[in-house]
């Protein structure tokens, strides 16, 4: 059956992105539009707790089911939340238009209640040599936050 949930981003930018898995086997459509950027790459991760108490500082870490350390979203080395970065226009708007297959609407992979989080610097891919590359991929400030809740189809 398909799924569908949404995250409302919120904090110094904002945004609304979907999320839409047609079937267990199939990735993940991730799909939407930030406004309010700084021109060019920005990290862009869904983190582990959907807890925004402490605004996107309580997060957490980059949701990371099989213990691996931070890559790309299509390396064999990465968290199952890296999606690697999103990029800004000139008018500071990025237009999202992803197909991610480490991540589901439904079972142990499943992203619903966690966070989707927009980060003020690009993400290195864990490859810049920086010591937060291989757990952040140093990809600054938290600029924007959101829960993933599940909505109609
Ligand atoms: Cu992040
Ligand atoms: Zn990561």
């Amino acid at each position: 059956m398909p799924m569908k949930a949404v995250c409302v981003l919120n904090g110094d930018v904002k945004g609304t992105i979907f999320f839409e898995q047609i079937e267990e086997s199939e990735p993940v459509k991730v799909s939407g539009m930030v406004n309010g950027l700084k021109p060019g790459s920005h990290g862009f991760h869904i983190h582990e707790f959907g807890d925004n108490t402490n605004g996107c500082m309580s997060t957490g870490a980059h949701f990371n089911p099989h213990g691996k350390t931070h890559g790309a979203p299509d390396a064999e080395e990465r968290h199952a939340g890296d999606m690697g970065n999103i990029v800004a226009d000139a008018n500071g708007e990025a237009k999202v238009d992803l197909a991610i297959s480490q991540i589901a609407l439904s079972g142990a992979l499943n992203v619903v209640g966690r966070s989707l989080v927009v980060h003020a610097d690009p993400d290195d891919l864990g490859l810049g040599g920086h010591e937060l590359s291989k757990s952040t991929g140093n990809a600054g400030a938290r600029l924007a936050c959101g829960v993933i809740g599940m909505c109609k189809i």
